[in-house]
């Protein structure tokens, strides 16, 4: 097979629980303390990854990191057992899941040495995501280990970075070179802007990128204020289709100028917030969607339910593929346990534009392996977890014992050992 854009979807791991953990990101504030459904969840991606599969596109997992990060806790000097009540919860996360926010990766195509690029994020904004990185790290040298791609260690503290959610990409088919887009915050109202230029930058220098095709565009202020803790939450690229919402970007006028003069044939929807808010952007989750180019060619979007349950935007939808707009298709996927962390179809995936020959087989699945998949997590992955109890000494010996037979299932045992 030649060059293909693959999404690796994250495999929602058997921590998942609602710890309030994430400032600026309302959905995961909001439900802070409510029980979450670990076993539902990660079913939930995988019907997802099946949708995906029958839509005609090559389909990737990761596989969650072990939770709680113990060797985290030990450099903090502590344990499970006795660590003070945040510090569990932190060691506890399964928000690696959201792999969006696992690397930034350039596609061979766009850099100077012909291999496909990939910075593992340090995402050091949130204490409880800035201890991913290292198993991310480990996972991504094996799935990726073939000399296609060169798999880089993170950006040092202080700079955050927060991965592909900051980043996109526009080309005219995903093999071909593309102009690549490293949005950043410089202030986010009373929430933390979680990506900073200096990181962005550095990443774009690391991945031998052309600086001539490259754009560093802010994030608006508003946006971050509003609950878009990424930009993924109000913007997505895909091949020649820029999807944004009008208050995405601090500078959109000079932004959109720019891209057309790199790239004269780039289509820009921009969704005015006269016919959806930002408020009603972000709640739905209209643009943390998947678009993608199935084998048919018509460009199509994968959104949440929520999208659909949302008045405005299910009529701004309708209306946009009804006046033969530049998405052709729209998809629905429920995947309520995350989007109840604040992480929708797009924050679940990350983009690899690769041959899929060159990946180590074990990342990537067809419906046989997602059938074994789905078999363990029926199984193993714990049905309820109420945060009040997320110290039990047999919530942790539950998780351990899921984690342990999913990376036996998938011949991965030793994965993190390193
Ligand atoms: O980093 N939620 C994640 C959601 C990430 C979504 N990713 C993208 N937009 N690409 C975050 O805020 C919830 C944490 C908790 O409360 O347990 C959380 O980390």
């Amino acid at each position: 097979m030649s060059v293909v854009e693959i999404n690796f979807d994250g495999i929602v791991g058997p921590s998942h629980n609602y710890a309030g953990l994430s400032p600026g990101n309302l959905a995961a504030t909001g439900n802070a303390g409510a029980a979450s459904h670990p076993r539902a969840a990660a079913l939930q991606g995988i019907a997802k990854m099946r949708a995906n599969l029958a839509l005609g596109l090559v389909q990737g997992i990761f596989v969650p990191p072990p939770r709680p990060d113990h060797r985290w806790l030990a450099t903090l000097a502590t344990d499970y057992a006795a660590a003070p009540a945040h510090l569990a919860a932190q060691a506890m996360s399964a928000s690696a899941m959201w792999a969006a926010n696992a690397a930034t990766v350039s596609p061979a195509a766009d850099t100077r040495d012909g291999t496909c690029h990939l910075t593992v994020a340090n995402l050091v904004t949130m204490p409880h995501r800035s201890h991913e990185w290292r198993d991310t790290l480990a996972q991504l040298r094996v799935a990726f280990a073939d000399p296609a791609f060169s798999v880089h260690a993170p950006i040092p503290a202080p700079f955050g970075d927060e991965g592909a959610a900051n980043h996109m990409r526009l080309c005219a088919r995903h093999g071909e070179p593309g102009i690549e887009i490293f949005v950043y915050g410089v202030s986010g109202g009373p929430f933390p802007a979680r990506q900073h230029r200096e990181a962005s930058a550095a990443v774009a220098r690391a991945h031998g990128l052309d600086p001539d095709r490259v754009l560093f565009v802010a994030q608006s202020e508003a946006a971050i204020a509003a609950g878009a803790f990424h930009n993924d939450v109000v913007a997505v690229a895909n091949e020649r289709v820029l999807f944004a919402h009008e208050q995405a970007f601090a500078d959109s006028t000079a932004f959109y100028a720019d891209l057309r003069r790199l790239m004269p044939e780039v289509e820009i929807v921009e969704v005015p917030a006269g016919a959806v808010s930002l408020a009603d952007a972000i709640a739905s989750y209209l643009f943390n969607a998947q678009l993608v180019t199935p084998p048919d060619g018509a460009p199509t979007l994968i959104v949440p339910s929520e999208a659909r349950e949302t008045a405005t935007v299910s009529a701004w939808l309708d209306a946009h593929v009804a006046g033969n707009g530049a998405i052709r298709r729209i998809e629905t996927v429920d995947v309520r346990e995350s989007m109840a962390n604040g992480g929708g179809p797009a924050c679940l995936r990350l983009r690899v534009v690769a041959d899929p020959a060159t990946v180590d087989p074990r990342f990537l699945v067809d419906s046989a392996r997602l059938d074994r998949i789905a078999g363990v997590i029926e199984a193993t992955w714990p049905d309820r977890i109420d945060p009040a109890r997320i110290g039990d000494a047999a919530l942790v010996v539950a998780v351990e014992a899921a984690h342990a037979a999913l990376l036996d299932a998938l011949d991965l045992v030793g994965l993190f050992d390193s």
